[in-house]
C-alpha cells in the first residue's frame, strides 16, 4: 500500500502532494513501482500538534486527487479517512477501501456506509484523536489490549454489516504507542493474525524508526525495510509504505522466502 498524503502537515512527507498534478503522478509512480494499492490521505495524523481539519478542506483536498485517479489508477484506491462524508465521495470516485485510523468509532455514519457500498474496511487501533494520542500510552498488557480492541472492532463492523471478508486489522504503530509498545506489537503479529484477518502494518518512517534505526533518510528506509521484512514474516498480509519501490523489494523477497514466488519454488 502506497502512501499519498494530500496534506500540509504530514509526518513524513506533508506539503509535497498538495498540488492535485504532483499527487497524480506520484501515485502512478508508485503504482508502476509495484504498488497493489495507493492510500490517499487529505487529514494529518502527525503527532504532535495535528490541527483538526473541516471536512470542507479535507474534501478539497481529496477530491481533485480523486477524480484524477479515477480514471488513470488501475490499483485499488484506498481512503485514509475517519469522516463517512470524505469516504462516500471518495467510494463514488471510484475507491474501494477505506482505511479508518478510529476503526469507525469517530462517524457513526461510517459502518453503515461501509456495510451498504461493500467496500473492504482497515481497523486500526489508536486511542485518543490524531491530536492527542500520545498522552495515551499506556497499558497493562499492549499486545492483549490492541487484539482485543480489534476484535471487538471487527465484531462490530460485522455487526453493521460489512462481511468478514472485507476487513483488515491494523495495530496502529505510533498512535498512542511508544517505541517499547511498537516492538512488543511487531513481535506479537501472531496474535493479531490469529484473529483471522488480514494485518496491514504501517511502520513506514515512523519516529520509533527513527528512534532505533537513525533519523537520515538513509537509516529512515533501511528502518522501515527491515520492520516490513520481518512484519512480512510473522504474517503481515500489507505494508503501508512512503517509498513504493523500496517496500514492493521488500514484499516480494519475503513472498519468495516465504515460498510465495512460484519462479523459486522450494522442491523445483
Ligand atoms: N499511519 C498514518 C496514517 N494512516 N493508516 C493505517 N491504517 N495505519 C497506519 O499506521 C497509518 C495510517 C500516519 O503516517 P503518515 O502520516 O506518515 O502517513
Amino acid at each position: 500500500m502506497g502512501v499519498l498524503n494530500v496534506t500540509p502537515d504530514s509526518f513524513s512527507d506533508g506539503g509535497i502532494y498538495l498540488d492535485a498534478d504532483r499527487a497524480v503522478d506520484h501515485a502512478l509512480a508508485m503504482e508502476a513501482a509495484g504498488a497493489d494499492m495507493i492510500d490517499v490521505g487529505g487529514e494529518s495524523s502527525r503527532p504532535v500538534g495535528a490541527v483538526e481539519i473541516p471536512v470542507e478542506v479535507e474534501l478539497a483536498r481529496v477530491t481533485p486527487v480523486l477524480a484524477l485517479l479515477g480514471k488513470r489508477l488501475r490499483v485499488p484506491i484506498s481512503i485514509d479517512t475517519r469522516r463517512a462524508e470524505v469516504a462516500r465521495v471518495a467510494l463514488e470516485s471510484g475507491a474501494a477501501v477505506i482505511n479508518d485510523i478510529t476503526a469507525l468509532q469517530h462517524d457513526c455514519e461510517m459502518a453503515r456506509l461501509a456495510a451498504r457500498t461493500k467496500c473492504a474496511v482497515v481497523l486500526m487501533h489508536m486511542r485518543g484523536g490524531p491530536a492527542n494520542h500520545r498522552e495515551f500510552a499506556r497499558y497493562r498488557d499492549v499486545v492483549r489490549e490492541v487484539v482485543e480492541y480489534l476484535d471487538a472492532r471487527a465484531r462490530f463492523a460485522a455487526e453493521a454489516g460489512v462481511a468478514p471478508s472485507r476487513i483488515i486489522v491494523d495495530p496502529g504503530l505510533g498512535f498512542a504507542k511508544t517505541a517499547q509498545h511498537n516492538l512488543k506489537l511487531l513481535a506479537a503479529l501472531p496474535d493479531l493474525c490469529a484473529l483471522g484477518y488480514p494485518v496491514l502494518v504501517g511502520a513506514s518512517r515512523k519516529s520509533f524508526v527513527a528512534r532505533i534505526a537513525g533519523a537520515s533518510e538513509r537509516n529512515l528506509e533501511f528502518g522501515t525495510a527491515a520492520a516490513n521484512a520481518l512484519a512480512l514474516a510473522a504474517g503481515a498480509s500489507i505494508v503501508r509504505v512512503h517509498d513504493a519501490a523500496a517496500g514492493v523489494a521488500v514484499v516480494r523477497m519475503a513472498a519468495a522466502m516465504a515460498g510465495r514466488d512460484r519462479r523459486f519454488k522450494r522442491n523445483a
